[in-house]
């Protein structure tokens, strides 16, 4: 396959409510969409990289100059492109996974899509729809909190995760087991909110049966998390420190973490994050997909990773109407919980043209 153009799409989503963690609050979901054009056809890549270099040092803008840059004159030199082939050819350009992982997805997209394959096929899926969870934000009181716990839970959300930040932890926590009971599956994500000195404070949420503990610390401080670990029962689930399969075995030796949240973008790619699932696999490590506010194409993708089976969690892959309004794809719809993994070629959906129009706010043609 040769790659004969790229369109760079900035589009900006409204969120249906904003999204509160201890990184900041969120209103609007601005994403760069990458779409090939290649002598065998077209196909979409997302890059989740978000407005600000908070959750990671990527961000959008920066993204999308790296791509065009550095990555496409990379990539056009090429004769014959195939996915496998994109994370190598880019490996000597240091970091920016989100922006290598929506390129790989878009060249994903094409090349299947031309081959009559879908991505669930391709990634190794073993199962047609999933059961998901919701990620709820921080509220400013826990009643409203309860209230929106309460109208996930009767939309059929298997799990609910609460994002955790010091003075927003055990009594939000306390509540939501006490109110819904002891059978919901309840997580928290602190986003890296907290230091090794509040683990006497952290190790209080081991009384409320909590199925994971994500990312309490800094991303290079595995140590706190080791440390951690090792003083509570519940497992401890890494986010924001596993950027590669590297990491990945490297955090499982040490006993950093005994679940992984894998983001496609986060690691690089759609085909790291398998890597990744096979060697947690190998180490009876359950992972789960993670999600950034994706639009329907992330979406789409991550139902076909998330449907692979070593994922026995529950992932932050919602329906359309806990982000947006109105979505670039066709909405995604919670049936008895659970989301189909779409089946057709590539990512098995595109993008509605007069949506995507709506949605847009700059575009950029780059040739060969
Ligand atoms: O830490 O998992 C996270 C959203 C943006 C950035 C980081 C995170 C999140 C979420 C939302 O928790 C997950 C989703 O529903 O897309
Ligand atoms: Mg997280």
């Amino acid at each position: 396959m040769k790659l004969e153009g790229v369109e760079l799409r900035q589009v900006a989503l409204p969120l249906v409510t904003p999204f509160r963690t201890s990184l900041g609050t969120q209103t609007t979901r601005n994403a760069l969409l990458v779409r090939v054009v290649t002598d065998e056809g077209e196909g979409f890549g997302e890059c989740v990289a978000e407005d600000d270099p908070m959750y990671c040092p990527e961000y959008l803008e920066g993204a999308a100059d790296v791509i065009r840059r550095f990555f496409l004159p990379t990539l056009f030199g090429l004769d014959d492109l195939d996915p496998a082939g994109v994370a190598p050819a880019l490996s000597h350009l240091r970091g920016h996974p989100m922006a290598k992982s929506a390129v790989e997805m878009a060249v994903l997209d094409a090349w299947l899509t031309s081959r009559g394959i879908s991505l669930a096929a391709h990634l190794g899926a073993v199962r047609r729809s999933l059961a998901v969870g919701v990620s709820v934000g921080i509220t400013d009181t826990v009643d409203d909190l309860l209230d929106i716990v309460d109208k996930h839970l009767s939309a059929q959300y298997a799990r609910i995760k609460l994002k955790i930040e010091p003075g927003w932890d055990i009594e939000p926590v306390r509540a939501v087991r006490e109110t819904f009971g002891a059978d919901i599956m309840l997580t928290v994500d602190a986003n890296t909110a907290y230091e090794a000195g509040d683990i006497p404070h952290l190790a209080k949420l081991d009384a409320y049966g909590l199925t994971l503990i994500e990312q309490p610390f800094d991303p290079d401080d595995l140590d706190s998390h080791i440390r951690f670990a090792a003083r509570v029962d519940t497992p401890i689930c890494l986010d924001e420190s596993i950027t590669s399969a590297r990491d990945a075995a490297d955090a499982i030796r040490r006993r950093a973490c005994s679940i992984i949240n894998i983001k496609p973008g986060r690691v690089g790619g759609y085909l790291e994050a398998r890597r990744i699932h096979d060697l947690a696999r190998a180490n009876g490590i359950p992972v789960w997909c993670g999600g950034m506010l994706e639009t329907g194409l992330g979406r789409a993708a991550n139902l076909a990773l998330a449907a692979l089976p070593g994922f026995t969690l529950p992932g932050d892959i919602s329906a359309t109407a806990r982000y947006y309004e109105k979505d670039i794809t066709a909405p995604f719809v919670l049936a008895d919980g659970r989301l189909s993994v779409p089946q057709g070629p590539g990512l098995g959906i595109a993008p509605l043209q007069s949506n995507l129009a709506d949605l847009t706010t700059a575009t950029e043609w780059i040739g060969r």
